[in-house]
């Protein structure tokens, strides 16, 4: 039968409610109570009369409090069994009293490595061990031990004590029990977790050491290239692995990402390879010199020009502030001068460059930047005839989304045809935004990509986006804002993307086409005296 509760031990760091509860435990039930210093100090100074720890145990509080009641009185009264008769033997003659219930929050570890500015040696000190130590013993004896460890918590327990002569249930003890535990191993997830990310800042050295193995039989089709620092997030390990044989016929281009030749730099982490992949997919289908700036997967500068360098020049000045730890992709030899715009004294921060080859002064200039890592692929042709996703259970296998884009079978519903500048602009407009991640809308302007609306899953916010960024970077450069081609990677389900790009001055529209409301599209169009053309085939990309 469930005895009464007649001694206990509060020590808590969230006094929410503590004093109430102590009054209760006290005034209406006779509890016995015995607390920590600071805890004491809030009860005594609300008129709360407590047994200070160390007169209990008949030992100081010391080392700055790291000892408290980590003493056998403390963990024998917690942990003996009451229905033990050796037990209760052996507390007897040590002088060791029962406690029977337990109230205990502990030090804000959590909260105190939050802050931006903590030091080692402070968190360090917020590791309750005495705290948690309670719990656990007071938690593993539920049999007969209130353990109290949220003051959310502290109504029920004097309910109970209320319903049963100062008892509490069994079934509310060991709802406590497993409440104990559960946050015990939360609160050493956290400190772990913290102190894991300290070791590999002041410890790790470059290699994860437990990158993924894939499974032996994947050996036939794979090849480990190299362990990666570390995944999408230090959290994560990584590796990347070629393909074999077969595998590699299929899933590699001629001139591919993983086995370009690395000029220099540190070794290439898990989203370098995820970005300067989706850049150079991207800027090796253009024929004429081109230039990529990607971030994050979407490319935030791009454009094709009379020469490679010009290229760059017009991609970075699409949006400066993007390209910065960006990607740059070329799909012709990179010469000095490039180099030299990228990287002179006030240069960019850029993470990968990679292109077919460079010239030998180009490759002496970015020996002054050791960091940056350059890749060189021989050759920009070529694309690989499937790929690979992984998701959970399988691979998603597709063919590579090359269709051929042939302008001849084009249509255009509108009342006002592109003039052949519009065309040309269009069809950039169009390979770019093939390129930008679904929903996407690309708004360009002399062959440079000036407004990008990637991803969002309303196309008009993606609309809205491309064309604040254009607004943007024509008040930058000092050009008129307006004349702008504008590509979607799907139809318009509506026309009110129609609408906002006529609104921001696009004068000729890409997309398409097969809405069951393209009629209302082409209507805007007319209204706008907007050219717009339908391909027939969209690109989306997720
Ligand atoms: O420093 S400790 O790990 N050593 C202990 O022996 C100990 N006993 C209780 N921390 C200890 N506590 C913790 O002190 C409790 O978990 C509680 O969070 C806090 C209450 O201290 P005070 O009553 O002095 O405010």
């Amino acid at each position: 039968a469930d005895t009464p509760i007649r001694r206990a031990l509060v020590s808590v760091t969230d006094k929410t409610g503590v004093v109430d509860f102590v009054k209760a435990l006290e005034d209406e039930f006779g509890v016995e109570v015995i607390s920590t210093g600071g805890t004491a100090r809030v009860l005594e100074e609300a008129g709360v009369h407590v047994v200070p720890i160390e007169q209990y145990t008949g030992f100081p509080e010391m080392m700055d409090g790291r000892v408290k009641t980590l003493h056998p009185k403390v963990h024998g009264g917690l942990l003996a069994r009451r229905d033990n008769p050796a037990h209760m033997a052996e507390a007897a003659e040590h002088g060791i009293g029962m406690i029977d219930l337990v109230c205990v929050n502990l030090y804000e570890f959590e909260k105190t490595v939050s802050k931006p500015d903590v030091t080692f040696d402070d968190a360090i000190e917020h590791i309750d061990i005495g705290g948690p130590s309670m719990l656990r013993s007071a938690a593993k004896n539920a049999a007969s031990v209130t353990v109290v460890s949220d003051p959310a918590d502290y109504d029920e327990v004097l309910e109970e004590m209320r319903a049963n002569d100062g008892c509490t249930s069994l079934e509310l003890r060991r709802y406590l029990q497993l409440k104990v535990y559960e946050t015990t191993a939360n609160y050493d997830a956290a400190i772990a977790m913290w102190l894991a990310d300290r070791y590999d800042e002041d410890f790790a050295d470059d290699e994860c050491d437990d990158a993924p193995a894939m499974p032996e039989e994947l050996g036939f089709y794979l090849e480990k290239v190299d362990d990666l620092r570390y995944g999408e997030n230090p959290q994560q390990t990584a590796a990347v692995y070629r393909f074999a044989d077969e595998m590699a016929d299929a899933c590699s281009s001629a001139n591919p990402l993983v086995g370009a030749e690395q000029l220099q730099g540190k070794p290439l982490s898990y989203n370098n390879y995820l970005d300067a992949d989706a850049a150079w997919n991207l800027v090796r289908e253009f024929d004429g010199p081109a230039c990529v700036i990607l971030k994050h997967q979407n490319p935030c500068g791009s454009a094709v020009a009379e020469d490679i360098t010009t290229a760059y020049d017009r991609a970075f000045a699409c949006d400066p502030k993007s390209a910065f730890g960006g990607i740059i992709a070329c799909n012709r030899e990179v010469p000095f001068e490039l180099v030299e715009h990228a990287f002179d004294e006030n240069g960019q921060f850029v993470e990968v460059i990679i292109a077919p080859s460079y010239t030998p002064e180009a490759i002496e200039r970015m020996a002054k930047r050791p960091n940056l890592r350059v890749l060189a692929t021989g050759g920009a042709e070529g694309h690989a005839e499937f790929e690979l996703r992984s998701i959970d259970g399988g691979i998603l296998v597709q063919n590579v989304d090359t269709v051929a884009e042939d302008p001849e079978t084009f249509t255009c519903p509108t009342e006002r045809k592109p003039t052949p500048e519009e065309m040309d602009e269009l069809m950039f407009a169009w390979r770019v935004c093939k390129g930008v991640k679904s929903n996407a809308i690309l708004v360009s302007k002399d062959k440079s990509g000036i407004g990008m609306g990637p991803g969002q899953p309303n196309r008009v916010d993606s609309a809205l986006l491309a064309c604040q960024r254009a607004d943007e970077a024509c008040e930058r450069m000092g050009m008129e804002k307006g004349g702008y081609a504008c590509a979607s990677d799907a139809f318009f389900p509506f026309r009110d993307n129609v609408d906002v790009l006529a609104e921001h001055g696009v004068t000729c529209i890409i997309q398409p086409g097969g809405s069951k409301r393209d009629d209302e599209s082409i209507e805007a169009c007319n209204e706008h005296g907007i050219a717009m053309v339908f391909t027939g085939n969209r690109h989306f990309r997720h």
